[in-house]
């Protein structure tokens, strides 16, 4: 069994979010999918937690201790270095001439893992893709779970996010994401972000900054999939007031990516 998809998950202070039984369904239902965990210096029973699940699935996990907390962006960076490295994969099951895929996925899986394969199947349908990124929209037909202060913060911020992009992007925040793997997604991972929180935003700013180069439209590389089914996970850590903090960033996203003006976005 090789490993051709595989999922950063990082996780601070999970240990009472983590749901085994929901990681270890994925792992029987996908099976050349690959679980790359990044515990982000909790403080909490998470080291121990991932282990344990870890052993139990040796072929199929791999994890990355970091020393202290650094956030979320960060430890999703450090994931897929570790996800781009030959050296640190596992020989023979893991290697990155196998890899078609890369994404991250919020620990508390408010995208169900179930959502996977909707985003594969779009990029068996438009191949030229480079990234599929879930957005929670209340369509129906859908479940979409989301406490409703935090509906009207999330599209303020994303309309704000959209306008410094100048992209028609939804939903930049969404947990879910999943990108071709190749060299051009190893490279916007290359340097650290600005932001720890929205460096969702920086992504697309690099992606943006790209293909301005290339005079490539957007749109031709980056698919929004309306996801079938998001909810309100408890214990998210995100306080009201890093809504604030995150209109800050996106300021300082503006001012750092100053050519982020997008061809695909008439
Ligand atoms: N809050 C927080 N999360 C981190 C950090 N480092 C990694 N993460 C992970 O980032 C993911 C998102 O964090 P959550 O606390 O679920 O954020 P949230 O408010 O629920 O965000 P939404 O699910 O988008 O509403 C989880 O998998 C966390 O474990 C960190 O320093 N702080
Ligand atoms: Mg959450």
């Amino acid at each position: 069994m090789i490993i051709d998809q595989v999922l950063v998950i990082p996780c601070y202070n999970e240990a009472r979010r983590f749901r085994a039984e929901c990681f270890a369904k994925a792992l029987a239902n996908v099976p050349n999918l690959g679980l790359l965990f990044v515990n982000d210096g909790s403080t909490d029973r998470t080291s121990q937690v991932l282990n344990a699940f870890v052993s139990a699935h040796p072929n199929r996990c791999l994890s990355v201790e970091l020393p202290k907390n650094q956030g979320k962006a960060e430890a999703v960076r450090q994931g897929f270095l570790k996800a781009f490295n030959p050296l640190e994969l596992a020989p023979g099951i893991w290697s990155t001439d196998a890899l078609k895929f890369i994404g991250y996925w919020d620990c508390d899986l408010a995208t169900p893992l179930s959502e996977l394969p909707y985003f594969l199947e779009v990029f068996s349908m438009e191949p030229d893709l480079t990234l599929v990124m879930g957005a929670r929209i209340k369509l129906l037909g859908r479940s979409i779970t989301r406490h409703s202060y935090r509906h009207y913060l999330g599209r303020i911020f994303a309309t704000a996010a959209s306008m410094v992009l100048r992209l028609p992007v939804y939903d930049t925040q969404c947990g879910a994401k999943l990108f071709k793997y190749e060299s051009g997604t190893r490279a916007l991972f290359e340097k650290p972000f600005i932001s720890s929180w929205i460096f969702d935003v920086e992504i697309l700013a690099r992606m943006s900054q790209k293909k301005a180069q290339t005079h490539l439209e957007m749109h031709r590389w980056i698919y929004e999939l309306p996801l079938r089914e998001w909810k309100d996970v408890d214990g998210s850590k995100v306080k009201p007031t890093d809504f604030l903090k995150a209109i800050l960033s996106l300021f300082r996203i503006a001012r750092a990516y100053p050519h982020t003006k997008s061809r695909g976005s008439s």
